[in-house]
């Protein structure tokens, strides 16, 4: 039973019905918390040996949210801590540390929107792309304040998450204009800022997120529109403090067209791409509003890095994966 529900959760983020970072880090935490209840495993390494398997699976389903290895990283540590104890002991910490981390990251959501609604203004004319949870939660708390807001929301081709985000304004009565992804710069002069959300954050600052934002962020430099980025201190990526590359997921070519169609052509979809950190204003976390070029700080006090120290998979086995 707990099996067949991990491998579901595994599939379903695999096919993006369980889609954005935040999302993805929540369920990996609810797996290993169904592993922990339902288990069979009969010693406590056994359990152990269980959560390890689980915990692959898991990180193998997408490469660049590290929300999901550190929502991992997060509930594994638990068992380290709690390593001598007996199976028992050890199946109430992963779920209780699982747990911790779903309800700290939905708080996160909110204090984000909290956070970020402070420096959205009356008359601002908002422009998001794709489907963040962090971004609407700015967006959202600002117009349940009473700020008079209108927001332009991109496709996000070729997955339209987009059209998520423009069902949630409208859920939530905020004025919204769907625009096709070439169009922002078209309409960037009429944009005051842009809030978008984060896949990963790399130690200089940079930030992972939907393909295209990285040219959203240039076309609203160019333009002086400030570019805002909402995200939890769990998609800061401690991998990159000590030179790992973001590995940047690349899906099926059947997303962007039916390859039949075009014998021969080649197809490319990578579904996220990297901004420079000059192109970005400031970073709304639940912790404060940050400059980019704190976030080599944010990932040594989040993660409690030292210099020379093993950040990756210490719980899991020892073995590394690129990040
Ligand atoms: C989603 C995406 C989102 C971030 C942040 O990509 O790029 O902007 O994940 O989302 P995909 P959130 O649809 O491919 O998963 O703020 O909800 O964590």
């Amino acid at each position: 039973m707990a099996v067949a529900e991990v491998k579901r959760i595994a599939r379903d983020i695999k096919s993006m019905r369980i889609r954005g970072a935040g999302n993805i880090a929540r369920a990996a935490a609810r797996a290993l918390k169904i592993t922990a209840k339902d288990t069979r495993a009969k010693t406590a390494a056994e359990f152990t040996r269980e959560i390890n398997r689980v915990s692959r699976l898991l990180l193998s389903t997408r490469p660049t949210a590290v929300s999901l290895p550190n929502a991992i990283r997060y509930v594994n540590l638990s068992l380290e801590q709690a390593r001598g104890t007996d199976l028992a002991m050890l199946r109430k910490v992963v779920i209780s540390r699982a747990d911790e981390f779903i309800k700290s990251s939905n708080e996160a959501v909110r204090r984000i929107g909290e956070i970020g609604a402070n420096r959205i203004s009356d008359g601002d004319t908002l422009l998001t792309h794709c489907n963040s949870q962090c971004a609407l939660s700015v967006i959202e708390t600002a117009f349940k304040q009473g700020k008079d807001i209108k927001v332009f929301v991109t496709e996000s081709r070729p997955a339209w998450q987009g059209l998520i985000s423009v069902k949630e304004l409208l859920k939530a009565g905020i004025p919204t204009t769907l625009i096709i992804d070439s169009a922002v710069r078209y309409f960037i002069r009429d944009v005051s800022k842009v809030v978008v959300g984060a896949d990963s954050i790399a130690a200089n600052g940079a930030v992972v997120n939907k393909i295209g934002t990285a040219q959203i962020a240039m076309t609203a430099h160019e333009a002086r529109v400030p570019f805002f980025v909402a995200a939890e201190t769990y998609k800061f990526h401690p991998g990159t403090l000590v030179g790992q590359l973001v590995e940047i997921e690349e899906r099926d070519p059947s997303e962007v067209v039916n390859p039949k169609r075009f014998p021969g052509l080649k197809i490319r979809n990578p579904a996220f791409d990297v901004t420079p950190a000059e192109y970005i204003d400031l970073i709304i976390t639940e912790q404060g509003i940050i400059p980019p070029s704190a976030a080599y700080t944010v990932i040594q006090e989040r993660f409690g890095w030292k210099p020379g120290e093993e950040i990756f998979e210490r719980s899991l086995g020892g073995k590394k994966r690129k990040p």
